[in-house]
């Protein structure tokens, strides 16, 4: 077993970490910029070390400072938590090379999933459904538009390196792909270093359905069954839950199979998390595999009464699963909704200081934050500054705790999106499972359109 751990992040994230750490008697390391030196997750660890000053490329993202931390303190291994170095099969490597346990995947299976084509292509091989689409980087436009007539229009132009809905554009016929075209190769090769695109045809309306797998160093792996994500607002994710609403038993057998497929064809050991998009017809496709713990698996945790950062860590250890699919639970209805600092109008961070905090408590009630009253949200990171879950016997349930938790939530000093998470927890289409892709800007548009009928 792993005995001193080094978490190499922030916010909740890190301190959730380190709660697996002390219940199962892991010392922890945290690290720190200057930006973070009195955070909660610093004050918590069992030591703590700065790794450089606020902006992330000279501190959250300098892997030299953080292989220094580890060598320093004598940690064993590393948990990158999400975000950061967690998909950086090169921080994975030198991990490894310093003698470090990496917690999560191999280099190679990091590397494998990291380029879309290449992720594309070996799926295909495993039999794993993909979209209609290239099977190989477009090498200009002409090619790309001869591709897109045999795909059929609308096609979805995509970076081979991409995420985060950066480099991705729906197109509807060929004078739009030839400025598509230009335009994404531009952006992608700007944001990824690699501006090669592929083409899909665009499968809408449709849902975002995610499996978490996890699989031993020993040939077994689980499905810990789906979480569904669909709401979503410009590729961020507001709302997730467990089981989703959407699916019944045969579409989550058939999807779990195919994500065991999925991570076997790649050698895949560590909980990973395949998606994918799935159409009204119940047809699933494959999008991508994100190759680390994800924000949204406190909601698989809360149905299936696992912890998977103690799985995380048992199985980089060497340890062997010690149960099988038949033993996994599926027990109620979980929902997360992620908090974030921000203007709601406007829909940008709000950073400042924290005045006043109170988390909602009571039964079935979670949360996971990075943050304290008197803390001070940075524009240096990311602006969520936690999750509440909450998990009921059935989805009504679940979904009443969440009104109830989110009616208590207080939050003062810096603006949120609390006031968007109550409406959409009040809004009828969410009560009735009718969660699309779509359904915050719909949502949005209703509002303005009431709210011009009153005025008018
Ligand atoms: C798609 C799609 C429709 N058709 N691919 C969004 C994030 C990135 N991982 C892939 N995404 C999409 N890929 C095809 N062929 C629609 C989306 C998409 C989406 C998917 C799930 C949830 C929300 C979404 C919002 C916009 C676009």
């Amino acid at each position: 077993m792993i005995r001193k751990l080094l978490i190499a992040n922030r916010g909740e994230i890190a301190r959730r970490i380190a709660r697996t750490c002390r219940r199962l008697g892991v010392r922890t390391v945290a690290v720190y910029s200057d930006a973070d030196a009195g955070a909660p997750h610093v004050r918590e660890a069992d030591e703590a070390v700065r790794i450089g000053p606020a902006p992330v490329a000279q501190s959250y993202l300098n892997i030299e400072a953080i292989l220094e931390a580890a060598r320093q303190t004598g940690a064993d291994a590393v948990h990158p938590g999400y975000g950061f170095l967690s998909e950086h099969a090169g921080f994975a490597r030198a991990c490894q090379d310093a003698g470090l346990i990496f917690v999560g995947p191999s280099p190679d299976a990091i590397h494998a999933m990291g380029s879309k084509i290449e992720a594309r292509r070996r799926m295909v091989s495993a039999g794993v459904p993909v979209v209609p689409g290239t099977e190989a980087g477009l090498r200009d436009v002409e090619e790309a538009l001869s591709a897109a007539e045999r795909i059929g229009y609308p096609v979805m132009v995509k970076a081979s390196a991409g995420g985060g809905g950066i480099g991705m554009q729906v197109v509807d016929g060929p004078e739009a792909l030839r400025q598509a075209f230009a335009a994404n190769a531009k952006r992608a090769a700007s944001y990824f270093g690699d501006g090669t695109l592929f083409l899909e045809k665009r499968v809408f309306p449709a849902r975002h359905i995610e499996i978490q797998v996890l699989f031993d160093g020993h040939g077994h792996g689980v499905y810990l069954w789906e979480r569904e994500c669909s709401i979503q607002r410009r590729h961020q994710k507001v709302v997730e839950e467990a089981p989703s609403p959407f699916a019944d038993d045969d579409l989550r057998r058939r999807m779990g199979e195919a994500a065991l497929a999925a991570a076997s064809a790649i050698g895949y050991v560590n909980a990973g998390t395949v998606e994918f998009l799935v159409d009204e017809a119940r047809r699933f496709y494959f999008l991508e595999m994100n190759t680390r713990l994800q924000v949204e698996h406190p909601v698989t945790e809360m149905i299936t009464g696992l912890d998977l950062v103690e799985w995380q860590l048992r199985i980089a250890g060497g340890e062997a699963l010690s149960f099988g699919q038949a033993d996994v639970r599926r027990d109620g209805h979980a929902i997360e909704c992620r908090v974030y600092a921000e203007d709601p109008v406007r829909m940008l961070p709000s950073p400042g200081t924290i005045t006043r905090l109170e988390l909602p408590s009571g039964d079935g009630v979670r949360n996971d934050v990075g943050v304290a009253a008197g803390s001070t949200v940075s524009p240096y990171y990311d602006a969520m500054i936690g999750k509440l879950i909450v998990h009921g016997a059935d989805r009504g349930e679940a979904i009443a705790r969440l009104r109830a938790a989110l009616d208590a939530y207080v939050v003062e000093g810096i603006r949120t999106n609390v006031p968007l998470l109550r409406r959409i927890a009040a809004a009828q289409a969410f009560s009735e499972g009718r969660t699309t892709t779509d359904f915050i800007d719909r949502l949005l548009q209703e509002d303005t359109q009431r709210e011009k009928r009153q005025e008018g």
